[in-house]
């Protein structure tokens, strides 16, 4: 099938499709026992990333479960610092580690000159997943955005408040831009080569832009990945970009009308009827069940995927989580779930 025929390019091409395309951010991993199998066979999470046969593994795994519209290559966000040269590492039952940028001397060690040779096991899954997957399904890219990939680069880690990432951007404001800059470059040369090797749109995750006050939102968050996207659509004008600003609130209004992104990923908490009212008029929308619901199943679970339905399908609408699946995910509350959007 063409990739403009396909139903989950279609909606993000802001087509009102006959039932809404459904994928699960997160879908390939832990909540699944033939993940855990993969997962256990590889030398750690990175090698995983970075060995085609394994990642199309993964990637193919809730396809072939599920029959997914979208299937979302297997890779990690941090793969880019890590390609620019930073020390990146997952720890079991932790999650992941890096030799975190203490002043701006630590950025002069990173450089650009190795990303597409890093990362060339990731283009050459890409590319064995065009061949792999069932025709109708979408090959989705992703990258993490600059501010959310910079906040594991400054902190070395997950953090429950970016105390020192956000100290750093406001005091030294010109440092953390020149941080900044080298995400968006090489998250724009990594995303444009993706699109090259099969991925027919690609996602931003911008998973910790609910941090920020509105002026930082603008200058960290909108306009970064407002460059990233305009650098994709001057070589790739036709390929649509999905962009996930999560936690933002009313801030969602500039995302979809400054970004340029042709769809946004929609959290957990915010309103779907607000949505529809001020987002899906300018942007497809995505989301946005509360991963916990799935979790517990049940009438909440059953009236929450109605509501959703009811309040977003009479215009361009993907139907997703409000962020990832998690581990303890019932495989059974899933196939329901799939059956109630499916109708
Ligand atoms: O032990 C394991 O098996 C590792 C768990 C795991 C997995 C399955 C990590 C570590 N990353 C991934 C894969 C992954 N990460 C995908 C692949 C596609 C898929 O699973 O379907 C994607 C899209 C991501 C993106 C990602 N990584 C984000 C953005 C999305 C989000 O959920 O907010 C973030 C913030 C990360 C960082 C990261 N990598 C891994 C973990 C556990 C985390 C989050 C840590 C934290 O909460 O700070």
């Amino acid at each position: 099938m063409k990739t403009e025929n396909k139903l989950m390019i279609r909606a993000l091409k802001g087509e009102k499709t006959e039932r809404a395309p459904i994928w699960l951010m997160r879908q390939a991993g832990r909540f699944l026992p033939e993940y855990r199998k993969t997962r256990a066979s590889a030398n750690g999470f990175l090698d995983l990333c970075y060995t085609p046969d394994l990642a199309v593994e993964v990637t193919m795994q809730p396809i072939r479960r599920f029959g997914f519209d979208a299937s979302i290559v297997f890779s990690d966000i941090l793969v880019i610092p890590h390609a620019l040269g930073q020390k990146v590492w997952f720890e079991e039952g932790v999650g992941p580690k890096l030799e975190p940028l203490k002043s701006i001397k630590d950025l002069e060690k990173l450089k650009l000159d190795n990303l597409h040779t890093h990362m060339a096991p990731v283009y050459e899954t890409l590319g064995r997943l065009k061949e792999e997957l069932p025709k109708e399904t979408t090959l989705i890219g992703f990258a993490g955005a600059p501010w959310t990939v910079v906040s594991y680069m400054i902190e070395g880690g997950s953090s429950k408040d970016y105390a020192k990432a956000k100290t750093w951007a406001y005091s030294r404001p010109e440092e953390f831009d020149r941080i900044i800059d080298l995400i968006v470059d090489a998250t724009t040369l990594y995303l444009i080569k993706q699109i090259e090797n099969g991925a027919e749109t690609v996602q931003l995750f911008d998973s910790w832009a609910g941090i920020w006050p509105e002026f930082a939102l603008r200058r960290w968050c909108l306009e970064p990945c407002k460059r990233i996207i305009a650098g994709i659509k001057s070589v790739y004008p036709d390929v649509p970009v999905i962009l996930f600003p999560r936690g933002v609130g009313d801030s969602y209004k500039f995302f979809a009308k400054e970004s340029g992104a042709d769809a946004l990923g929609l959290d957990t908490t915010l309103s779907t009827e607000w949505a529809r009212d001020h987002l899906q008029p300018h942007v497809t929308v995505q989301g946005n069940l509360d991963p916990l619901l799935l979790v517990a199943g049940g009438e909440l679970l059953d009236r929450s995927i109605e509501k959703i339905l009811s309040d977003l399908s009479d215009g361009p609408f993907i139907f997703n989580l409000g962020h990832g699946i998690v581990p303890q995910t019932p495989i059974e509350n899933v196939e329901h779930m799939l059956k109630r959007v499916r109708g």
